[in-house]
């Protein structure tokens, strides 16, 4: 028999099995436990979630940018220390989600490499300029508070690594959110070019902001599956709506105008209405074509490439380390 006969004639034989692990997996999704790294799953179920997570740390990692651009000209000792920390916790929150990934099978090194290459996408906000401080304030503002809308839901993803690193961004990301909305208020107190420059952010960064939850429902191509598998609890659009009640009410307590002219309260249907994102910008900035796409990227390549020399020290630690480990008896043993 050839050995593509013995194949189809091996796959037959476990034709079963594979149906009573499917059956399997799709009962643990519908009874809402949790998929675990040693659980059988579908190959597109590993997939989905690879793109997804590694998308989501790449997100984290570039997203340290556009912030990082203000840590040597914060106004006070008090931002700077601020900033720190958060840019330093989405370091963090980039580390949680490629070990997540790296419980489905692939290395960090490699969904790195697939970054700067461009085979990878990360979020489209982080593709834009940070202007003044004030953008500082409107990332924290804005930005967080649609990453928390979206992420909440994360917490409950059908994939038990992913939704429990969820549970720990969240925390982060909602002090990200309260920081950005404190120094925007501070901002609102004060003089006329403050305000001025409060405004011009919040005019720049309010459709990007919309546009990070994605395209449209009937334009996503993954929504329907990844919402099957419980990967994703809400659609594209559900998410922005609930973007759209929960910031409005805040910037009337800001004293800032969100730049659409068709944002209004819609009594029938108890949300608010609103205009539509230019989609096709989506789509270059998606494509690379945004304002700093390149630059993001070329930073990332460059980091990537100056902190070798540390990623080979620490190899090499580690593997000095087992080695001692093997060689020299552990004090259990020798008592
Ligand atoms: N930007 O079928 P769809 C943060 C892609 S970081 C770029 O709707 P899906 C923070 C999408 O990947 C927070 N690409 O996809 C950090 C797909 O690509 P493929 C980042 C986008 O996956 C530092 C295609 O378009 N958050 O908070 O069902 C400082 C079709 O879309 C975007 C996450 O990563 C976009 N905006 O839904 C401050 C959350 N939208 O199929 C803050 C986790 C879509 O060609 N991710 N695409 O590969 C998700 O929840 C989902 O992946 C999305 C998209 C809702 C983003």
């Amino acid at each position: 028999m050839s050995s593509t006969g013995t194949a189809a004639a091996a796959a037959t034989a476990a034709a079963p099995g594979a149906d009573a692990l499917q059956h399997r997996f799709e009962q643990v999704v519908e009874s809402e436990q949790r998929i675990e790294p040693r659980d059988w799953m579908p190959d597109g179920y590993r997939a989905t979630l690879i793109r997804q997570i590694a998308q989501h740390a790449h997100s984290e990692i570039i997203g340290m940018q556009p912030e990082g651009n203000w840590l040597t000209r914060a106004p006070s000792l008090r931002r700077k220390a601020i900033l720190l920390a958060k840019v330093q916790d989405e370091a963090g929150h980039g580390l949680y989600l490629y070990s997540a990934a790296e419980t489905l099978g692939v290395d960090r090194a490699e969904l790195t490499e697939k970054l700067i290459s461009g085979r990878q996408k990360y979020s489209s906000i982080f593709n834009y300029p940070t202007l003044t401080f004030a953008d500082v304030g409107v990332i924290g503002w804005l930005v967080d508070g649609a990453a928390i809308c979206n992420q909440v839901p994360l917490c409950r993803c059908s994939y038990g690594p992913y939704a429990r690193a969820m549970v720990r961004i969240c925390k982060e990301e909602s002090f990200h959110q309260r920081q950005g909305y404190e120094l925007l208020m501070t901002l609102s107190r004060g003089t006329e070019s403050q305000r001025r420059m409060l405004q011009d952010a919040v005019d720049r960064w309010w459709w990007p902001s919309l546009m990070m939850f994605g395209p449209p429902d009937a334009d996503s191509p993954n929504t329907a599956q990844s919402m099957a598998w419980r990967i994703k609890r809400h659609t594209n659009d559900e998410l922005r709506q609930r973007f759209v009640d929960m910031t409005v009410p805040q910037a009337e307590r800001l004293g800032v105008t969100l730049p659409d002219p068709d944002l209004e309260w819609n009594e029938e249907r108890g949300h608010h209405d609103f205009g539509e994102p230019d989609w096709e910008e989506l789509g270059r900035v998606i494509r690379g074509q945004g304002p700093c796409n390149a630059e993001r990227i070329d930073r990332r390549r460059s980091a990537h490439q100056e902190g070798a020399w540390v990623r080979e020290a620490a190899a090499a630690h580690a593997a000095k380390q087992a080695s001692r480990a093997r060689t020299t008896p552990s004090a259990g043993g020798a008592a």
